[in-house]
């Protein structure tokens, strides 16, 4: 087997959290290469409800090692205390199955703060943000000021580090008529912590390029979705790194030909949190029926999730610029019960057709969805575990949704528990 790409297809929370966990079965290693502790993956294994933010989903999972790639934005305090709750649930995390990129940009409170100031002020465009300081630590990585992992282990640097970092943001905060931030203290908390997160400090691309010689499978794991992606999703209404395929490689130090099959996760509707153009939105009772059915709550944040129709011109594109080489679709057990179900194929903005999203948000905004209805069925589909168990109008469903994708879909997922897959070839 390839070393496998998960990465979501719509705006994240698509289950990829499952998906990942499902593969990381079969792989050595599970590599996280952009976002940080904004992501939200939920694991139930034999009943027990695992919340993980920063970490690689294979860190329950014994005898795995776990990656945090270069590419990803780590907040130190939060890590710490993602470990801790998860020893509470008995899941072991030392320096033999979890490891952190020497190379990669911290998150420091300056960050958060500066994210809510953002969110929270009456001027500028409000994108929605996690406030976990996702953005603002990406500002600081492109403008080459971050304090990262590694310099964690040489505390004597960090307070010229840390000087340096709050020029800039003293700046910023001074705009916002904020404090200044307290140099000091920032430099004690980093100095405190450090000796427990220095040991899963490392020069992460070698020891994958060292797995990969050895034969080893690497799982790589995107969060978020390609519709969050700040080059191709619906921007400004992005989250700061490249969530597609593509960064894989670049996101943990290795070349473009690391990732031999790329898996797209694509929930069989749509949700969205947080800001932004949604062309198949439902804000009716059906996009309540879907959000309750559903449990499309965030996993970080506990926000409520939008929800509308599935959209197959967005999931065809994100599909591309992906790089996605087939899809697993999950979810579909809550279109159970739907007398009816609509598909958005394509839109219409100021009556002019289109079969692709345009990028420029003033245009998103504008558009109208052109809707197919297809049958819907009453019987349940949840755990459905093959093909057989299906109605037949959900198989129908899922084969006009692999039409109109124009990619393969592997598999199709039932329920959150990691057995409830169906293999689809
Ligand atoms: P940010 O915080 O700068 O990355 O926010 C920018 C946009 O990206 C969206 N975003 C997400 N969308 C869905 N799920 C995410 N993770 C959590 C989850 C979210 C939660 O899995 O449930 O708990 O609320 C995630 N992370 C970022 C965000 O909503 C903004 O639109
Ligand atoms: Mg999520």
């Amino acid at each position: 087997m390839a070393d496998v790409a998960v990465v979501g297809a719509q705006w994240g929370d698509e289950g990829k959290g499952k998906i990942v966990d499902w593969l990381s079965a079969r792989a050595d290693v599970v590599a996280r290469f952009q976002g940080g502790h904004n992501a939200g993956h939920t694991l139930v294994i034999d009943g027990t409800t695992y919340k993980l933010s920063l970490l690689p989903s294979g860190i329950v999972r014994a005898g795995r090692l776990s990656v945090i790639g270069s590419g990803v934005v780590v907040d130190p305090f939060a890590l710490l205390e993602e470990i801790a709750r998860l020893e509470s649930q008995g899941v072991n995390v030392t320096p033999d199955n979890l490891a952190v990129a020497e190379n990669a940009a911290l998150i420091l409170p300056v960050h958060q703060e500066l994210d809510r100031m953002r969110e929270g002020s009456a001027a500028g465009v409000k994108i929605g943000t996690t406030r976990r300081g996702i953005g603002p630590a990406y500002e600081d990585r492109a403008g080459r000021r971050a304090l990262r992992a590694g310099d964690l282990a040489r505390p004597e640097t960090l307070a010229a580090k840390v000087e340096n970092l709050l020029v800039h943001h003293n700046a910023l905060r001074r705009g916002f008529g904020a404090p200044e931030a307290d140099a000091g203290a920032l430099v004690r908390a980093l100095t405190e912590i450090a000796p427990k997160i220095t040991p899963f400090v490392k020069p992460v691309w070698r020891l994958l390029d060292e797995a990969r010689r050895e034969g080893k499978r690497i799982l790589f794991e995107g969060a978020q979705g390609a519709l969050l992606d700040v080059d191709h999703g619906t921007y400004p209404y992005v989250t700061s790194s490249n969530t597609v395929a593509g960064h894989a490689a670049t996101g943990c130090g290795l070349g473009p030909r690391a990732v031999g099959y790329v898996l797209g996760i694509v929930k069989a509707y749509t949700t969205r949190v947080g800001e932004g153009p949604f062309p198949t939105e439902l804000t009716d009772e059906t996009g309540l029926r879907l959000g309750e059915r559903g449990h499309e709550f965030g996993t970080v944040t506990g926000r409520k999730r939008r929800c509308g129709w599935f959209d197959a011109a967005l999931v065809r594109q994100s599909l591309k610029v992906a790089g996605v080489d087939g899809v697993a679709l999950t979810k579909l057990d809550v279109l159970d019960g739907f007398e009816t179900l609509k598909v958005g194929v394509g839109y219409r903005i100021d009556g002019e057709p289109y079969d692709y999203l345009p990028a420029g948000v003033d245009m998103q905004t504008k558009i109208e969805p052109i809707y197919e209805t297809v049958e819907g069925w009453s019987a349940s589909t949840a755990r459905a575990r093959s093909w057989a168990e299906l109605p037949a109008q959900a198989v129908k469903y899922v084969r006009r949704l692999e039409e109109l994708i124009e990619r393969p879909i592997a598999l199709v997922s039932t329920s959150p528990e990691r057995e409830d897959v169906i293999l689809m070839r």
